[in-house]
């Protein structure tokens, strides 16, 4: 191969990050050092040049008119009892703060629903036959999901209910989720799949969403100067958003992605920058919508293509995946994990990858630099998400000539494998995994399909050898060693016999630790917890995939409800929620929809309303007597996890069963002496 000439950055990296310091994983590591030695900034070196702004970072700038910004930081001496900070219109710190708040809230619920949308256009597309590439993958899901949008699976004929031709339910399924996003009357349809007492909390609270689009405005509108100055009705509007997210947009995306894609089902894979291969090509997807990549893995498996690859002197096509674009491969396909968001640069600083191909959200504008110093290909795909740079390549993509698009991407990558230099570097690091946990594979691995429920689950956490469940999910953030959070927070919930449920960045983290494999849980988890995962051959942690399937942690955890023997809310589960190394907008729409659903969710690194004491207060504390979950925010992992474990064990008190731990499978009248307990 013909050796290519790195074209170094302009700006010369003056400050270098120490790269056992940035990250505790090694392929990490070695990239970072590779990176500066081929004087290539990395977000890791940023991280160290440029500190965040202390006002911004504790939610007390504003800037939501012209005559500020606004600053109000917490005085070094401290808050007296008459906290007089005010902006030039007179608005407190904790307006202000709950103002941010709730248009961080806005931006992830955006990205995520708009994303749903985006699903829900192809679904529609898919089931009137406007295109072949899509098609339904899973009828049973959709008749599992019908009932949920009115939609009839059955018809009455000759005076008998027959089954209804599935295309006809796609359609009306398809017609009445678009719907979601723009209808004038009532709320959103999935609202009623929540457990009975927390839908009506949410409607005693007013915070039931009418529909996707109008929740998200709305905060635009009560955010702008001079409209809403009361911070509880602020994160109202927030909280009525967030649950537009996690119980509307987030949920139909994932739905009608196992429609359209097929309901995960446990695979094995790999993990890490190791999984990128010398002699291959090598095509890194990256983003958060499945649509492209779905097409894409199907055009690099095929023989046509790896003949071609083959007769380009590869020797086939290596896919591997970045950020929840390749959680959705991943669960689907078992196509391998290249790393996490912080590691997006260096897969490209490996000198191995070929094409890099983006679709939206959580891809950073500096990877088009860092491409400029290799052969690699940068092909961005969504209208809504282009780069300045020169030398991106832009293909656009129509769900109509979807296997085009595709092939030409692949082509591209492929024609590319002979201009890599002689700077090829792949980490040897990867970790095995067991991936592909949806609601209905717990379900399976832990219920049977005989029994076909959560009991056995709910049993094992009555009777002590589970002590409770956490999600566990999230980024990663520059400002913050890369993955130490998330590894020394899951596995101080593992020794602590808690089962971890993960999506996301730490979904990532945790399978190249290992973590993700069944046989990991002797090495890491107390004895009840090892004994169940040994017994039944899951992994003590269980990916349940990307962002917007956040939304099957929520599912998961009405199942525990309806299983019996736990309470009869969410908020009565044994079960806390974590976002570790948390940065997106999306993390704190994915936090206030878990709070309002009753769980106690702790983040690390950062709260951005650490200025505004008041509200602070009324997140962390008072918010449980309104929807039984509330917020907290831990730096350290391990205080961080024991906040987590103490929550799980007061909720075990409150069911009573604190004290049992000898095994013991409950009966169905064992379980109603606990509920009534
Ligand atoms: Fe300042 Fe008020 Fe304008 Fe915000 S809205 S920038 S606090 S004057
Ligand atoms: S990709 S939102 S960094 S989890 Fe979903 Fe990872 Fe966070 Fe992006």
């Amino acid at each position: 191969m013909p050796e290519t000439k790195i074209t170094r950055l302009e700006k010369k990296v003056e400050k270098k990050v120490i790269p056992q310091e940035a990250s505790i994983d090694p392929a990490t590591q070695q990239m970072i050092a590779r990176a500066q030695e081929l004087k290539i900034e990395t977000v890791f070196d940023r991280a160290l040049k440029m500190k965040p702004c202390n006002i911004g970072a504790q939610g007390t700038c504003c800037k939501n008119c012209s005559m500020g910004p606004c600053r109000l930081p917490l005085p070094k001496s401290g808050i007296d009892e008459e906290d007089d900070r005010k902006g030039l219109c007179g608005a407190t710190p904790n307006t202000i703060a709950a103002r941010n708040f709730i248009r961080m809230v806005a931006g992830g619920a955006a990205a995520h629903s708009d994303h749903g949308r985006g699903v829900a256009e192809i679904f529609l597309s898919a089931a009137k036959k406007e295109t072949d590439v899509y098609k339904i993958k899973d009828p049973g899901k959709l008749l599992s999901i019908a009932p949920w949008f009115n939609v009839e699976t059955t018809i009455e004929k000759e005076g008998e209910q027959v089954d209804r031709d599935i295309d006809e339910i796609a359609v009306e399924v398809g017609e009445k989720a678009l719907n979601e996003w723009g209808k004038s009357n009532g709320e959103l349809l999935y609202l009623k799949r929540a457990p009975a007492t927390l839908y009506e909390k949410w409607g005693a609270n007013g915070v039931r969403p009418r529909n996707i689009d109008r929740e998200i405005v709305e905060i635009m509108h009560r955010t702008h100067i001079g409209v809403d100055q009361d911070y509880k009705n602020l994160i109202k509007q927030g909280t009525r958003a967030a649950i537009a997210d996690g119980w509307g947009g987030s949920m139909m995306a994932t739905d009608l992605q196992d429609v359209l894609f097929g309901t995960p089902y446990p695979l094995e894979s790999e993990a890490n920058l190791g999984v990128m291969k010398a002699d291959h090509v090598n095509i890194v997807i990256h983003g958060h919508e499945p649509i492209l990549s779905e097409v894409i893995v199907a055009v690099a498996q095929s023989k046509e293509m790896e003949a071609y690859a083959k007769s380009k002197g590869a020797k086939g096509i290596q896919l591997s995946g970045i950020c929840c674009t390749a959680n959705e491969v991943l669960q689907r396909h078992g196509v391998p994990l290249c790393g996490t968001f912080l590691q997006q640069e260096l897969a490209i600083v490996t000198g191995a990858c070929d094409a890099m191909v983006v679709d939206i959200q959580c891809i950073f504008q500096n990877v088009a630099n860092v491409a400029k110093c290799f052969h690699t290909k940068l092909i961005t795909t969504h209208p809504i998400a282009k780069m300045e740079q020169e030398n991106v390549i832009h293909i656009e993509f129509d769900e109509h000539y979807a296997l085009d698009d595709a092939k030409r991407i692949v082509k591209i990558a492929v024609d590319n494998f002979c201009n890599r230099g002689v700077d090829v570097m792949i980490p040897h690091q990867k970790g095995s995994q067991v991936a592909g946990f949806g609601v209905e594979a717990i379900k399976y691995h832990l219920g049977g399909t005989f029994r076909g429920s959560y009991y056995t689950l709910n049993d094992n956490i009555i009777n002590g050898r589970i002590r409770g469940v956490a999600g566990v999910v999230g980024c990663n953030n520059a400002r913050t060693r890369h993955n130490e959070g998330h590894i020394a927070i899951v596995k101080e919930l593992l020794k602590n016999d808690v089962l971890v449920l993960t999506t996301g960045c730490n979904g990532i983290a945790c399978a190249m630790e290992g973590l993700l494999m069944p046989g990991t849980a002797s090495a890491h988890c107390g004895p009840g917890l090892a004994e169940v995962c040994e017994t039944v051959g899951i992994p003590p942690v269980l990916h349940m995939g990307s962002c917007v399937d956040n939304s099957r942690i929520l599912l998961a955890a009405t199942e525990m409800v309806k299983a019996g023997g736990l309470g009869k809310d969410i908020s009565d589960l044994p079960v806390a929620g974590s976002a570790p190394e948390w940065m997106s907008e999306k993390a704190i729409s994915i936090g206030q929809y878990f709070v309002a659903s009753g769980v106690y969710t702790v983040f690390g690194v950062t709260f951005p309303t650490t200025g505004a004491p008041v509200f602070q207060k009324y997140l962390f504390e008072e918010f449980e007597n309104l929807y039984g979950g509330k917020w907290d925010f831990e730096i350290d992992p391990i205080q961080h996890a024991r906040k987590m474990i103490a929550h799980i064990d007061k909720k075990r008190q409150a069911l009573g069963i604190n004290k049992i731990r000898e095994r013991k499978m409950m009966d169905m009248a064992t379980r109603r002496d606990l509920e009534t307990a």
